[in-house]
């Protein structure tokens, strides 16, 4: 069965996320750096899946040309997708298209919701990219785009100045005049991550009051660390769509994460943008993606349990009396916590793999978290209420599978502290377990 819905019928909400990290997001060096390369279909699948379940209702895909395998993988992200209307709500998968024919046909013929145009306005992608001049951009986006208009009105459609902060305002309008009868929405991709707080504050002021009726959106680069400040002053100044990715992978140092923005937005108590997101599933959806790349969720992320995790010894005493002396922020609320991230009956072989890993020190690989998996999932609905999950799996890690927490020297023992206390939690009395890495994890119901 294919679902098919058109944008028409949906009443967009105070802040819609595009999520990229299908499509810029395989762009980072960084899965190359972890000798991952590229995702596999079953992770394209997957990674879809989570963000449907997180409430996101846009997902940027690749053209179909791009490649053979962008092109066999539409199918079953696409399936995935449609698994999840009944639960979830449709979400539209939107390609990312170069202002050319063989592009749009790509994806029409593929059955996208939309299509995100994007041609090089800015003087040195005319120069160096493809040379045509602004007026030869604006008269062949509007053919192309009027005719997909015309010939497909229920889809999705937005046009970008690729580069479009170091675009001159004039320029950018040049072009933007051309379309803005035939778009949904513009893009303003800061390409090369020029862009700050002030000058996104103006070019949103300026291009709010010229097209009152396009939606913007958002795309910010991260070259100079501000692509969450500018998200965040983006959206402050009107903006409703927003483009992240997971861990804020993309091309360079990324774009603006994903979980980084939601947690920013409610710590702000912009409450009416985080309309229909799952926030407690921020840390997993992290902890997923980090495990699929083979690394750990970075320190620099917001949403990570570095941020919970305190080695100075005054610290890690006095986080024992009270968290809140060195944790200011909400980091449960988003899922940093132990029966968050932690092992209910659907935990994913990812999760399990990272929280054997990456918490208690075991040494696994992919393969033998996969096959342990399989052991704790078939035991782990027989467990009585109070009977702990965690426990459970490192029971199974220790006795079956012979695993070993990688030894930690004696004096370093105790020495760090990751609070995963629940404070949304009630009742179970707070224990510590202790493990050879020398993590102290702080949880309830634990005896
Ligand atoms: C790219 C460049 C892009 C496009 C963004 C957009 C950018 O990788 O093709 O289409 O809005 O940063 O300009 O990611």
């Amino acid at each position: 069965m294919t679902v098919e819905l058109s944008f028409r019928q949906y009443r967009p909400r105070a802040l819609e996320i595009i999520d990229t990290t299908l499509r810029d997001g395989t762009q980072s060096s960084l899965l190359h750096d972890h000798y991952k390369y590229f995702f596999s279909t079953d992770d394209k699948v997957e990674i879809t899946r989570a963000l449907i379940q997180y409430g996101v209702k846009f997902i940027e895909l690749f053209a179909p040309i791009v490649s053979p395998q962008e092109a066999a993988d539409f199918g079953p992200i696409r399936q995935a997708r449609d698994e999840l209307v009944v639960q979830k709500g449709y979400a539209f998968l939107l390609a990312h298209v170069r202002t050319h024919p063989a592009d749009v046909e790509s994806a029409l013929k593929a059955g996208f919701d939309g299509l995100n145009f994007y041609i090089g306005t800015s003087e040195q992608s005319r120069a160096h990219n493809h040379g045509r001049n602004l007026q030869q951009i604006a008269r062949d986006a509007r053919t192309l785009i009027e005719d997909v208009r015309r010939n497909h009105p229920a889809l999705v459609l937005r046009f970008s100045g690729e580069d479009a902060f170091r675009t001159a305002e004039a320029d950018l309008f040049t072009v933007y005049d051309e379309l803005a009868g035939c778009v949904d929405r513009f893009g303003t991709p800061d390409t090369v991550g020029v862009a700050t707080p002030a000058s996104v504050a103006q070019r949103v002021r300026a291009l709010r009051q010229r097209y009152p009726g396009v939606d913007l959106e958002g795309h910010f680069h991260d070259d100079r660390g501000f692509s969450l400040i500018n998200a965040l002053e983006a959206k402050r100044s009107g903006m409703r769509y927003m483009n992240t990715t997971v861990l804020g992978i993309a091309e360079r140092s990324g774009i603006t994460s994903l979980t980084a923005l939601l947690y920013n937005l409610f710590i702000d108590k912009d409450y009416d943008a985080l309309e229909g997101y799952h926030l407690r599933a921020s840390y997993p959806l992290n902890v997923m993606l980090a495990d699929k790349m083979r690394k750990l969720v970075p320190g620099k992320e917001p949403v990570s349990l570095t941020n919970r995790t305190h080695t100075a010894g005054v610290h890690a005493k006095a986080v024992l009396n009270d968290a809140t002396v060195y944790e200011a922020h909400p980091l449960d609320q988003f899922g940093v916590t132990e029966s968050e991230i932690l092992l209910g009956p659907l935990s994913g072989w990812n999760v399990i793999h990272y929280f054997l890993h990456e918490i208690c020190g075991f040494d696994l690989d992919e393969a033998t978290a996969r096959q342990l998996a399989a052991t704790y999932k078939a035991r782990v609905y027989a467990l009585n209420p109070g009977e702990s999950p965690a426990r459970l799996l490192i029971e199974i890690a220790e006795r079956e599978f012979g695993l070993r927490a990688v030894s930690v020297p004696e004096q370093y023992r105790g020495t760090v502290q990751q609070d995963m206390t629940d404070t949304q939690l009630s009742g179970g009395e707070i224990s510590e377990v202790g493990h050879a890495s020398g993590v102290i994890l702080r949880s309830r119901g634990h005896s």
